[in-house]
């Protein structure tokens, strides 16, 4: 029998060490303060707090964007319930968080009492019912000897499928002895494609590439969960035709390649990109997610009969589908199996791209600020150190025409789009950056509304993320879809906010631009700023926003308001 030297708390702690984290996210409660002490106990994992479990959720979500996965800890019903929609956000934008709950102690169920933070009824498996919807594993540990086991499955499932797991641990249990854990390589999923099948979907997808006479590759959002991103490259460089990537895949495929057309979005695409990929005869899409938003109201969904869709769970040609077959050993034997075809790219580069959607000059310094000087700033302040994260909003429209520079990473959450998730996720996200890097995010006024608060934890923890706050006065982008006199809402004061969370000890930064010189003085503070955050809230007039925002909108509002069909 394995030695009893480890805890439930203990055993958990150092799965998550081996999972590859240096950090987890934290809210206490009665339910939890056992755990999190047990927690503790591995020094080589810190606890981060964050003012609320909706934040602790979006930046376990936010970190393992960049970490390859996250946790979370939080107590029952009033922790877990909100920390739900960002765990749902996770499940949808397919990153392994492990959700973690405190809950009652174990003798309460038998001796039928009724327990704080609860509905007030005798029911004790709601929470744990809930959140199995939006999780791809959930355990409840009821006995100590049971947490190894169970927490591995939780664990096992979370990497195997991408997407969060939930282990529910009672009070009083947490720091009871358990066994210790095994080898972690017992944990790890054997995505191991079935080699007849691999063969079958490669035959099949090389002869329809083979023929086609101008192929085109799409990468989607799921290249980067399934680890396929370098597989996709190396088949598109044996290929050698223009690749597209979809507006929420941005960074996946280099913006610098020499093969790269463009963010394929339907007709707001990149300049050039669309009638490239409306002329191929072959379309390749890798892990693509086709959703109302990503395919402009529908407008841009590849059709069937000339794509090839490579999706972590099946290769759907035209005609044949093949499930088993892992995407990375997909691109990779094709990679051995065409022959080059670079049409494609020869009309991307013969197409005229619209000079009104480049960046323009340089404004005047005293001119009032415009959002296309705005843009033209922030893309001088990315470079190759810099992740560019957007918040749902005109934010997402500004970032997808920005160049990413080699090396650039672009973060985006276009499946789940619930707003406030950029501050928490920012602050996940700088926690698990390699030193060195930098994150820039861009954030609506209307989104940092939700979840502002963090902005103090990023000053706690000393951060040094930078903040545009993008104070367009409204919910402008539901006003391109539908305006209404919900979408307008009180004005704060964004560049203050960061002196009363600095509170005497903090090193954040809040500067204010209305004019062009205002917002070229504050980036030079904000380069030359150390030791916390910087916001620079960017005013400019609610009627400015993108062009392809107008566009895009009306497309998903015809979508929305399609009438209903009889059978
Ligand atoms: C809503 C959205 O100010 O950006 O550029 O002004 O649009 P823009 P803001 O951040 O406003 C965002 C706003 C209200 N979406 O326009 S995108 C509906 C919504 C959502 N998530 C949650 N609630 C409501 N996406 C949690
Ligand atoms: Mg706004």
């Amino acid at each position: 029998m394995a030695q009893q030297t480890y805890t439930v708390g203990n055993y958990l702690a150092k799965r998550l060490e081996h999972m590859g984290l240096k950090h987890y996210f934290m809210v206490p409660g009665d339910y939890n303060l056992m755990l999190l002490d047990q927690l503790l106990w591995n020094k080589n994992i810190q606890e981060i707090a964050c003012c609320n479990e909706l934040n602790a959720a979006y930046a376990a979500e936010g970190y393992a964007r960049v970490n390859g996965a996250g946790a979370v800890i939080v107590t029952f019903n009033v922790g877990a319930f909100s920390a739900l929609n960002g765990i749902a956000g996770a499940y949808a934008e397919n990153l392994p968080v492990i959700f973690v709950s405190g809950s009652y102690n174990t003798n309460d169920p038998g001796a039928n009492h009724y327990l704080h933070h609860t509905l007030g009824t005798n029911n004790y498996s709601y929470q744990y019912e809930m959140i199995q919807q939006v999780t791809c594993e959930a355990v409840r540990v009821l006995h100590a000897e049971d947490a190894p086991y169970l927490i591995d499955r939780a664990i096992r499932a979370a990497l195997r499928e991408r997407r969060p797991a939930y282990i529910e641990i009672p009070c009083n249990l947490a720091n009871l002895p358990c066994s210790e854990p095994a080898p972690y390589e017992t944990l790890m999923p054997s995505d191991r494609s079935d080699a007849k099948n691999l063969a079958a979907a490669v035959d099949a997808a090389s002869a329809l590439i083979n023929r086609s006479q101008r192929p085109i590759l799409l990468a989607g959002s799921r290249l980067r969960p399934y680890g396929a991103i370098d597989a996709f490259r190396e088949f598109a460089e044996a290929l050698g035709c223009g690749v597209a990537v979809m507006p929420d895949a941005k960074g996946f495929f280099p913006e610098e390649h020499p093969q790269f057309v463009g963010v394929y979005w339907g007709s707001v695409s990149s300049p050039g990109c669309e009638p490239v990929v409306a002329g191929a005869d072959l379309i390749l899409a890798g892990g693509a997610m086709y959703n109302d938003y990503s395919t402009e109201g529908w407008t841009a969904q590849p059709q069937q009969e000339r794509t090839i869709n490579a999706d972590p769970r099946y290769v759907r040609l035209p005609n044949a589908e093949f499930t088993g077959v892992q995407l990375a050993d997909f691109f990779q034997a094709l990679a051995k199996n065409v022959r080059k075809n670079d049409a494609t790219l020869v009309q991307y580069r013969n197409e005229p791209k619209n000079a009104s959607q480049a960046l323009s000059r340089a404004a005047d310094s005293n001119a009032q600020l415009r959002r296309v000087e705005m843009v033209r700033q922030i893309q001088d302040y990315l470079d190759a150190k810099t992740t560019l994260l957007v918040e749902s909003g005109d934010a997402w429209f500004n970032g997808e025409y920005m160049h990413l520079p080699d090396g650039a990473r672009f973060e985006i959450e276009m499946q789940w789009g619930s707003i406030g998730w950029s501050v928490g996720a920012s602050f996940g996200y700088a926690l698990g950056l390699e030193p060195g890097r930098r994150l820039v995010s861009m954030i609506g006024d209307g989104s940092f509304q939700f979840t502002a608060q963090e902005v103090a934890n990023m000053i706690r923890y000393g951060l040094n993320i930078t903040i545009f706050l993008i104070n367009n006065h409204g919910y402008v982008i539901e006003s391109a879809i539908h305006d209404g006199p919900y979408n307008y809402y009180k004005n704060w004061d964004y560049a203050a906010l960061i002196e009363a969370w600095n509170a005497g000890d903090g090193h954040g930064l809040g500067l204010k631009a209305t004019t062009a010189g205002e917002l070229a003085d504050a980036m030079k503070k904000a380069r030359e700023h150390t030791g916390g955050p910087i916001l620079i809230e960017c005013n400019i007039a609610h009627d400015d926003y993108s062009p392809q925002m107008a566009e895009w909108g009306k497309k998903v509002s015809s979508a929305n308001s399609r009438p209903p069909q009889r059978a």
